[in-house]
């Protein structure tokens, strides 16, 4: 008779959130890196690479649908974090790693609902289908004055001729991105537990060390030790 295999332990789920040019995907990379060595880290952003998400992301991203509904537009994005939990977080969860997204609900309770104006419950709502309750064990909100940070995405637009003139998302007003800082600095007080916020105005390194020490820490009180679980 065999043996039953014991069974794997389930991974942690980070994200990284923050306003535009916050520093979300620098950061990511730079904890990736850090962590690596000693954990079974994926890194990863919505859609995460899936072929349906990242249809749904080129119709809400596309200058030329400027008549999208707010609506719409809530549940394009859960449309796609759905597909995003099942093909990438979910399996990733089961096989005891840890998942580092760049965005995930609270990017549409900020924008969606905060800054777009929908009702927060509503968005909550719709999300908890899309995610079937899968939410993050630990949250980092870089946060930036939104003025900077989208200077700082502008410059990078510029040198990389990445994005042009902007996206639909990216031509919004400064006042869209100061009810989305805000909404986020609401989250996080709502959720002190979960949602930790580094100030995102300060040099890389600077950045790095804090969310690198927080995040091992964190990882320290949940059991996790370096080099144990890979
Ligand atoms: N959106 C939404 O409405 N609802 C949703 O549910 C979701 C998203 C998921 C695309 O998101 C848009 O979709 C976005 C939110 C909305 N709307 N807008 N606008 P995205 O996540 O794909 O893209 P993003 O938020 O626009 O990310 P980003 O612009 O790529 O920014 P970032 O990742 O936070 O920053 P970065 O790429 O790491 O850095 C930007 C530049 O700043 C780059 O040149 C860096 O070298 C530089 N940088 C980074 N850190 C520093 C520091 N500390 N000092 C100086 N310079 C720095």
């Amino acid at each position: 008779m065999t043996q039953a295999e014991p069974a794997a332990r389930r991974g942690l789920f980070m994200t990284i959130e923050g306003p535009e040019g916050a520093g979300k995907t620098t950061q990511a990379r730079l904890l990736y890196d850090r962590l690596r060595p000693s954990y079974d880290v994926l890194h990863t952003r919505e859609p995460g690479g899936t072929a349906i998400g990242e249809r749904i992301r080129g119709l809400l991203l596309d200058e030329q649908h400027r008549e999208m509904s707010p609506q719409t537009e809530m549940l394009l994005f859960a449309a796609s974090r759905a597909q995003f939990v099942v093909e990438v977080v979910e399996p990733a969860l089961r096989r005891g790693r840890i998942v580092l997204s760049e965005r995930y609900v609270d990017a549409s309770l900020a924008y969606q609902g905060y800054a777009r104006g929908l009702d927060i419950q509503v968005v909550r709502n719709v999300n908890a289908v899309a995610t079937r309750g899968v939410m993050p064990d630990l949250t980092v909100l870089i946060d930036i004055d939104p003025a900077v940070g989208l200077e700082r995405a502008r410059l990078a637009d510029g040198k990389e001729g990445r994005r042009g003139r902007g996206d639909r998302l990216e031509q919004e007003s400064v006042d869209f991105f100061v009810r989305a800082r805000e909404g986020f600095l609401t989250i996080a007080r709502e959720e002190r537990d979960r949602v930790r916020i580094v100030n995102g105005n300060r040099p890389q390194q600077v950045v790095h060390d804090e969310i690198g020490r927080l995040v091992e820490q964190f990882l320290a009180g949940r059991g996790w030790r370096a080099s144990s679980s890979c």
